[in-house]
């Protein structure tokens, strides 16, 4: 329809351009703007995350450390939250993703928890489709976890040996740990 046939108000919102599922670097971006909304606390990160359909680009769900109630972690709540959507727990959503989904989070999702609440490792291995095949295929992260808390993370490692994939997306290690470490002692 052209656009002058459109009723005034709604010709004035521009359609939002897909994002091409190969441009990692807004994908991470966009995680980074989720990990500034996230209430700074001292003893753990704050992270963002992004489960995005790497067929189609498309954004399914966003989350960031702490925006579930509880002390939830970034990858969590956008596995919680996109399960949700689809009135399913979180330890189903693997069960309504699509077939080439993927995480994209601003740091290596963990692999131990100093609260002993499940890791985000074991939350992403547990997410399988309905043939039992691992329904997240790729991991980006923005940098490792500093060893600040647990040492070093063995989250990487754990995701690959259960065939899923890990890739690193380079050049926002600076911002990223700024922002996660904000409100932290010096
Ligand atoms: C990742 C997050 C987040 C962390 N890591 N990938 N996403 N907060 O949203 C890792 C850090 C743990 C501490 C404290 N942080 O969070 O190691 O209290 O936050 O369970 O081990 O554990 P709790
Ligand atoms: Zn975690």
């Amino acid at each position: 329809m052209p656009l002058e046939h459109f009723p005034p108000g709604l010709a004035a919102i521009p359609p939002r351009p897909p994002i091409d599922p190969k441009d990692h670097n807004t994908y991470m971006r966009l995680a980074l703007d989720q990990a500034q909304e996230s209430p700074p606390k001292p003893s753990n990160y704050r992270v963002g995350a992004l489960l995005v359909d790497a067929n189609t680009g498309a954004i399914l769900e966003r989350g960031y450390t702490l925006e579930l109630e509880g002390n939830t972690h970034a990858e969590q709540c956008c596995l919680s939250k996109f399960a949700s959507a689809h009135d399913l727990p979180e330890e189903r959503v693997g069960e309504v993703l699509p077939p080439n989904a993927v995480i994209y989070t601003t740091m290596e999702p963990c692999n131990l928890r100093l609260s002993g609440n499940l890791p985000c490792v074991g939350r992403i291995i547990r997410t399988k489709a309905r043939d039992g095949s691992p329904a997240l295929k790729r991991v980006y992260i923005g940098v490792k976890e500093p060893e600040k808390f647990v040492g070093e993370n063995e989250g990487r490692k754990k995701l690959e040996e259960h065939g899923i994939e890990v890739v690193h997306v380079p050049g926002f290690e600076e911002d990223i740990l700024r922002v996660a470490t904000a409100g932290h002692e010096k």
